[in-house]
């Protein structure tokens, strides 16, 4: 069935194999002997512990080339799993912080957007998301610098580590990006509580809820978010992985779903939660069995959701 993934970080995307391969290209060693004992540190108890190794292994990523090969190796995959339309985030603060140029991250990705396109027809659109942990004077420096490129970039997002860092910091910061007429998203209620989702709406202004998993813990959130139509990009791999929830039996996506919430499948960081958009397609599939109904809704919901025009959709799909 074709597809749109809304919410997949590229920096997520880098593969045991690849970072190896870009590690030796540019003369560096990564802190781990091999990729079966990079594979074995994928053992997380929490959003942070993950951040920590996924900040840690895009150090290999230093020139454009660098970036195409990494959005290439995405987009083969993607499209083997039916998707034909990306949204994807990428975070340039990670990559500025070590003194990689905005432009180089910019030009690589594009360079394999452009080859995904011709190779296997699957569309994308770059999201720039800003990390929650820095300072908003950070992230308005991190805008500053974007601002030459900002007819190349999408969307803006918000990422990183939630806890303590509530939407409502960011308050200037999405003004401004609204105001260049960009659509904003932002990751909320993934281990944050429901009043971020809440602010991530009312203060930001976001069009979609990256996860949102834990609205069902306010009924009132959760039937606003149904009500209003508001999108969560669910990632169930990326949520058990992390321990949001113990067991994938647990997860909350069947209660979004009867709630009538406009609810995505993605897949996050899918190189390092265990799988692309279908492995995370199968995963809820052996936990629930939902009927066919429900994932052409899931599937349908995914290009409703999509930043993709109407005009734009008369020729996609
Ligand atoms: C992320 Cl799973 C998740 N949550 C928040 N920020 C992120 N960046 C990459 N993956
Ligand atoms: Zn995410």
């Amino acid at each position: 069935m074709p597809k749109a993934e809304l919410h997949v970080h590229i920096e997520g995307t880098l593969e045991p194999g690849l970072a190896f391969a870009l590690a030796r290209r540019n003369g560096i060693s990564l802190p781990y002997a091999d990729e079966a004992a990079l594979k074995a540190a994928y053992a997380f108890d929490s959003l942070q512990s993950f951040l920590d190794l996924y900040y840690a292994c895009a150090d290999v990523l230093r020139t454009r080339e660098d970036f195409r090969d990494l959005m290439l190796a995405y987009l083969e995959r993607a499209a083997a799993d039916g998707v034909i339309h990306a949204e994807i985030f990428f975070d340039p603060q990670t990559h500025t912080a070590r003194g990689i140029p905005f432009r180089t991250v910019l030009e690589g990705l594009e360079d394999g957007l452009a080859e995904g396109a011709r190779r296997w027809g699957i569309g994308g659109r770059l999201i720039l998301c800003f990390l929650r942990h820095l300072s908003e004077d950070e992230c308005l420096a991190a805008l500053d610098e974007a601002e030459p490129f900002i007819g190349r970039i999408h969307g803006f997002g918000l990422d990183s580590s939630e806890r303590g860092h509530p939407p409502s910091k960011f308050a200037r910061l999405f003004a401004r990006c609204r105001a260049l007429g960009k659509p904003v998203v932002a990751h909320a209620g993934e281990e944050g509580p429901p009043a971020y989702i809440t602010e991530a709406l009312d203060i930001l202004g976001a069009r979609r809820i990256d996860h949102g998993v834990r609205a069902v813990d306010d009924p009132a959130v959760l039937a606003r978010l149904a009500r209003e139509g508001v999108a969560l990009t669910v990632c169930p791999l990326s949520n058990t992985r992390l321990c949001v929830f113990a067991e994938m039996s647990e997860h909350s996506l069947p209660q979004l779903l009867a709630a009538g919430a406009r609810v995505t499948l993605n897949s996050d960081d899918p190189a390092y939660f265990g799988g692309y958009l279908n492995d995370n397609i199968r995963a809820v599939q052996a936990a629930f069995a939902f009927d066919a109904a429900t994932w052409y809704r899931l599937a349908r919901n995914s290009f409703e959701a999509s930043f993709v025009t109407d005009a734009e959709k008369a020729g996609l799909i």
